[in-house]
């Protein structure tokens, strides 16, 4: 009986450290990616959003490859921003690689911030650039949100009019604290739509899975019993579902 409990405990903790392994890299998914044509001000924003130096410069391509960096002040379960290179018409050759990660991330991405410079006369051609590469890539719409930026630079007729062709788009500056806040308040808006509530009873011999709520999700609650801990948390499918998966397979092993 004793070799049967240290057996199955070694198997515990094997399956243990391997759902570790995979929920780090899950949790890497809470990705937005910050996309658009070049000189749309997607450094700027990222590097309002997350408080960190982020190269920005008024010119063409000034981001060269993909900076993620996590929402600051920082959200649980944490939130990535991917900066990536911006998108043009005709790509010089010497961009592809760089470009070719930028469509990487973001197909990987949960959630993307198309920009857009509305102080550009030009920018609607600039937008059927990246919506035409975006719909190659085959995301959803819904995963993207219309964000134009510059709008300290757009009259306020012309702001009557985007927001009029574009119902539903956002309308910001990076230059405007408020708007930065409200950037920020969408982007984690569209992270918490997408999670749900859960109550685990976690035993104390299994106290780790406890720790990866913490990291993963928002705990709404958490009484310590005889037993275990009895969780309450939110958050998104992808953090939920291993750590129930877990301990189910405990309950089939034991029982
Ligand atoms: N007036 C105004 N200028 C802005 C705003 N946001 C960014 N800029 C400026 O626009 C220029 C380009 O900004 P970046 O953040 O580097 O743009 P980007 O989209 O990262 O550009 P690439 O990396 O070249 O693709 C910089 O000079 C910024 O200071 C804004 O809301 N209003
Ligand atoms: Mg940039």
């Amino acid at each position: 009986m004793r070799d049967r409990i240290a057996q199955l405990r070694k198997e515990l903790e094997a399956i243990a450290e391997q759902e570790r392994k995979q929920r780090a890299r899950r949790s890497l998914q809470n990705v937005v990616a910050l996309v658009g044509y070049t000189n749309a001000g997607k450094s700027s924003l990222m590097r309002r959003l997350c408080g960190q130096e982020v190269y920005v410069a008024d010119k063409l391509f000034a981001t060269l490859g993909i900076t993620v960096r996590a929402l600051e002040p920082p959200t649980t379960p944490p939130i990535l921003v991917t900066d990536t290179v911006g998108f043009i018409k005709d790509l010089p050759h010497e961009l592809v690689a760089s470009f070719r990660a930028t469509l990487e991330s973001a197909r990987d991405a949960d959630f993307l911030l198309h920009l857009i410079d509305a102080s550009d006369p030009d920018h609607d051609k600039q937008v059927e650039v990246t919506r035409t590469i975006l719909d190659e890539l085959e995301i959803p719409p819904q995963r993207i949100l219309r964000v134009f930026n510059k709008m300290d630079r757009v009259s306020p007729e012309d702001a009557a009019v985007l927001a009029e062709r574009h119902p539903g788009a956002f309308f910001m500056s990076t230059k405007v604290d408020g708007d930065v806040a409200r950037a920020r308040a969408a982007v984690v808006e569209a992270f918490e739509r997408h999670m749900s509530q859960d109550t685990f009873f976690v035993p104390y011999a299994r106290h780790a899975l406890v720790a990866e709520l913490h990291a993963t999700c928002r705990v709404l609650d958490e009484q310590h019993e005889d037993e275990g801990t009895r969780i309450t948390v939110l958050g998104l499918p992808q953090a939920l579902a291993p750590v129930r998966a877990a301990l189910e397979r405990v309950d089939a092993k034991l029982g």
